[in-house]
């Protein structure tokens, strides 16, 4: 599949909470549905347009403990976010969200990491009032893993379904430990995970753009998304900051106090060995990134998924 990133798509099926019933006008004409009743009095009330959600959402608490000890299953997360769609859809029910927010995560073989994930960020993106989605993309096989090509994956597999607004880009392992981190856009790229513990709660470096970001749609097509030729562990984050920085973009971040995150501790992985070319690729950004992003993607869905707590999209990307 080769696509241009510029392609407009279908908003989603689902109905606006806003619409208003429409109101009988013609009492006397049969109904033309064939079959369908006549509204009832108290159907014709005006369904009540929501307000817009407040810039920051009533609901938050700030601080919150997040440890790795307890093992958690599927079914009691689902069970304690009753209010979750198939496919881990969520939209407030009270106010309209401000952004429509996708949230994508790589994937492959960490089922442990993303049950805490979906323990920990469900109730906290709820409390954030955001319109959001979770998609997983679990790349197939056994080759060299590609964390950006997955990326891309989810940004063009997630805007068939929805008209997403916001992309916010998460590895499985890292979890927020403040609830005031709004996993949303803003007027430049936004880099989440600022103050981590396996960095001592500090940024590694003033570049730093991996572990969990976020970007508009706008932002994301303004720098033709993200590099889909780094196989293996690392660079890929770097290129992708080269990418902003070349389009005049900078980093938008909260405190590092509202910034901070648990890594959940793990090897690296069998087939994600660092990838020797990325010194020199990076080094070659601004050469390589119109024609390699968005614009050149090309990839098969194996396998689709509406589970009740994220979607989960199986892809077949290839190797180098
Ligand atoms: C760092 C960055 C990460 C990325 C990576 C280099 C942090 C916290 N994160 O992660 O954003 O830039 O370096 O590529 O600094 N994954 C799987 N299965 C695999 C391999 C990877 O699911 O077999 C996914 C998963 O979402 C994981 C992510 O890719 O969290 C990054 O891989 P990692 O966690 O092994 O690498 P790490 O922690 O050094
Ligand atoms: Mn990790």
């Amino acid at each position: 599949m080769s696509l241009s990133g510029t392609s407009s798509h279908p908003p989603g099926s689902t109905p606006e909470p806003g619409r208003t019933i429409p109101r009988k006008t013609n009492p006397g004409r049969a109904s033309r549905s064939g079959g369908e009743q006549e509204p009832s009095v108290l159907e014709l009330q005006p369904e009540k347009k929501l307000e817009k959600c407040p810039e920051t959402s009533p609901l938050l608490v700030g601080p919150l403990r997040v440890e790795f000890t307890t093992s958690i299953s599927l079914e009691q997360i689902t069970k304690s976010n009753p209010n979750l769609r198939p496919g881990g859809r969520f939209k407030p029910k009270d106010c309209e969200a401000l952004q429509k927010v996708a949230i994508i995560i790589p994937f492959r073989n960490r089922d442990e990491h993303l049950k805490y994930w979906l323990y920990y960020l469900h109730p906290i993106l709820q409390r954030q009032q955001l319109d959001y989605g979770v998609y997983v993309i679990n790349q197939e096989g056994v080759e060299i893993f590609n964390r950006a090509k997955l990326l891309n994956v989810g940004y063009n597999e997630a805007l068939k379904e929805y008209d997403y607004d916001c992309f916010v880009f998460s590895d499985v392992d890292l979890i927020p430990m403040d609830d005031r981190n709004t996993y949303r856009c803003f007027s430049q790229p936004r880099h989440l995970s600022v103050s981590m513990d396996k960095f001592g709660f500090r940024l590694p470096y003033n570049q730093y753009f991996g572990g969990v970001s976020s970007m508009s749609k706008e932002q994301y097509l303004k720098i033709n998304g993200f590099p889909n030729n780094y196989w293996g562990w690392g660079g890929e984050d770097d290129d992708i900051y080269n990418r902003l920085a070349s389009k005049g973009m900078s980093i938008s971040r909260p405190n590092s106090e509202v910034g901070k995150c648990r890594m959940i501790r793990h090897e690296r992985d069998k087939q994600n060995d660092p990838n020797p070319q990325r010194f020199n690729r990076i080094a070659h950004t601004r050469d390589t990134m119109h024609k390699d992003g968005i614009n050149s993607l090309s990839y098969k869905v194996v396998k689709l998924d509406k589970l009740e707590l994220f979607t989960k999209i199986t892809v077949d990307v290839g190797k180098p």
